[in-house]
């Protein structure tokens, strides 16, 4: 059980907020891919007074004494990290994806270096090199698009631009892209053009690490990834590099970005990364992807554009262009329902990212939960009904009574 009970007395404004927020999640239906949620031996291990120590530097190595349980705890999750994904090297201590990523562009790049990754409004990240990001304020970021056509990545034009552009850093990775990165030809573009390689693997960590997606880690220079997504652990992050760059990523993160690393966070990845080894885990991978192909196809039988006319991973996106609804209004109408989602650009999209034309989901939470194809075509009926009657209440309702009662058969464990 979580102790929010020892909140009460002290703060009752932030104790009756996630008490609500405890509700929220229970009796909803979590859609966002890249949410997700934690075991009990996860949450215990980040609420506990690991959070009150300082440990600058690292295992053995460290600027403050009294380090000798953290460096145990920090050795774990990196030998972990390193086994479970058969890298060189890896370092568990950035605070999140963005800083993770940051310390990437400082360990393999200069200011002032051109680099390239997948364009936001196509599924890329901020980080990625979008304009509003320090990634293009610093670097001098091309940014690849996805063909409108096809929903896919084209590698002939992605391979074009980087000859054309001679970047220094290749990115490849995504927060909506429903299908495979063919990561070994990313690879020999980075070579041909004699760019470094980093893969993003936040969103599909876990069907790297079991083997259901192909694997960036023998071919790229960095690998990094967030933990709280598909992993299942702590809001934290990671980044695994081959042997020759891993002093240039340990410095990047400390002293070069961060101070003291969140030794809670370092425990909740130890953990979660145990977790991820257990074949329970590989069951859970597989049925996040049956679970995403489940929601896809029902969609397409509701008349809906699926974006790729499928997926390969764990995560979906709708073009509603053709139900004539705009992504925010689709997302509005669902929280109402309790299916939360987020709205989100599509490739070619002609409206703006505040008011896109799409809808982004995933089947990670879901899953977790107990879900299985069956209650993915439901969820996908219930969200297709409120789409399609956004503006009427006794649909919303319906849907919002059928969505409590499914929540109440499938408790999570909090
Ligand atoms: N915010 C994450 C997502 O939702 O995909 C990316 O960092």
């Amino acid at each position: 059980m979580q102790n929010l009970d020892l909140i009460r007395p002290v703060d009752p404004e932030v104790y009756a907020a996630a008490v609500d927020e405890t509700t929220r999640q229970q009796t909803g239906i979590e859609m966002i891919p890249s949410e997700n949620y934690v075991s009990q031996a996860v949450l215990a291990a980040i609420g506990s007074v690991l959070t009150n120590k300082y440990s600058e530097g690292y295992p053995g190595r460290r600027y403050y004494g009294g380090n000798e349980n953290v460096d145990i705890i920090e050795r774990l999750a990196i030998e972990r990290a390193k086994t479970l994904f058969k890298a060189d090297h890896a370092n568990v201590q950035p605070y999140s994806g963005s800083p993770a990523n940051q310390a990437v562009y400082y360990a393999l790049a200069a200011p002032g270096d051109t680099v390239m990754g997948l364009a936001l409004p196509d599924g890329g990240h901020l980080t990625h090199g979008w304009k509003v990001n320090f990634s293009a304020h610093y670097y001098n970021s091309v940014q690849y698009p996805i063909d409108p056509d096809t929903g896919l990545i084209d590698y002939d034009v992605v391979w074009k631009m980087a000859r054309e552009n001679k970047p220094k850093l290749i990115w490849a990775g995504a927060t909506a892209y429903p299908r495979v990165f063919d990561f070994d030809k990313f690879a020999e573009i980075a070579q041909d053009v004699g760019a470094y390689f980093a893969a993003d693997i936040a969103h599909i960590a876990g069907l790297v690490v079991t083997g259901l997606h192909p694997d960036p880690v023998p071919v790229a220079d960095a690998v990094s990834m967030t933990s709280h997504k598909m992993l299942r652990g702590p809001r934290g992050a990671m980044i695994l590099c081959k042997q020759e760059h891993a002093k240039a990523i340990d410095r990047a993160v400390f002293p070069g970005l961060q101070g003291g690393p969140h030794d809670h966070v370092t425990a909740g990845i130890a953990v979660c990364l145990r977790e991820a080894s257990l074949p329970e885990y590989k069951t859970y991978c597989r049925q996040v992807i049956v679970n995403a192909q489940a929601l896809a196809e029902a969609f397409a039988g509701r008349g809906f554009t699926v974006v790729s006319g499928g997926t390969d991973n764990h995560l979906v996106l709708v073009d509603l262009s053709n139900k004539d609804v705009p992504g925010k209004v689709a997302q509005k109408a669902l929280d109402r329902a309790h299916i939360t989602l987020n709205a989100n650009m599509v490739p070619g999209d002609k409206r703006s990212a505040f008011d896109p034309s799409g809808i982004r989901m995933g089947s990670p939470a879901a899953t977790t939960r107990g879900f299985e194809e069956a209650e993915m075509r439901q969820v996908a009926n219930w969200i297709s009904d409120v789409v399609e009657h956004v503006d009427d209440d006794k649909v919303i309702e319906r849907v919002r009574g059928e969505v409590t009662e499914m929540c109440g058969r499938f408790p999570l464990w909090y």
